[in-house]
């Protein structure tokens, strides 16, 4: 499914989730695999090369946080693609690539496909939306 990032953001938290936060290379790397997991022939339409995940820079331009309100820095991954945050045409949310599990920001009324991330025992899980 693809959706902008707030009804994206709101399926996460409808399921108990929230917009996954990446806190590791490991864990970028666990959800490149996730991504590539699903043929990009299974997603309808619009960008099919990435994936939104919990930042954005909402409230201070080019200073990215977590959608728990922690800066960037502070999360474990901050690895942007080359050349990224570019902010062509207002991006101010990010998201993750399924080629290189680097970041990028997109506008957040742009629809793509999403992560939601769980934190439930034994371990988090992830439904790729
Ligand atoms: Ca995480
Ligand atoms: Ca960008």
């Amino acid at each position: 499914m693809v959706i902008e990032l707030d009804d994206a953001r709101r399926m996460c938290n409808g399921e108990g989730g929230y917009l996954a936060i990446v806190n590791s290379p490991g864990e970028a790397e666990f959800l490149q695999t996730l991504m590539n997991y699903y043929p990009i022939s299974c997603i309808s339409d619009a960008d099919k090369l990435e994936a939104f995940i919990g930042i954005h820079d909402y409230f201070q331009a080019g200073r990215y946080v977590t959608i728990d309100g922690r800066n960037i820095e502070k999360s474990g991954y901050q690895y942007w693609n080359d050349g990224e945050p570019n902010n062509i045409g207002d991006e101010r949310c990010g998201a993750i690539y399924r080629f290189n599990g680097r970041l990028n920001n997109l506008r957040c009324h742009d629809k793509h496909t999403y992560i939601c991330e769980y934190k439930r025992p034994p371990g988090g899980v992830v439904v790729l939306g």
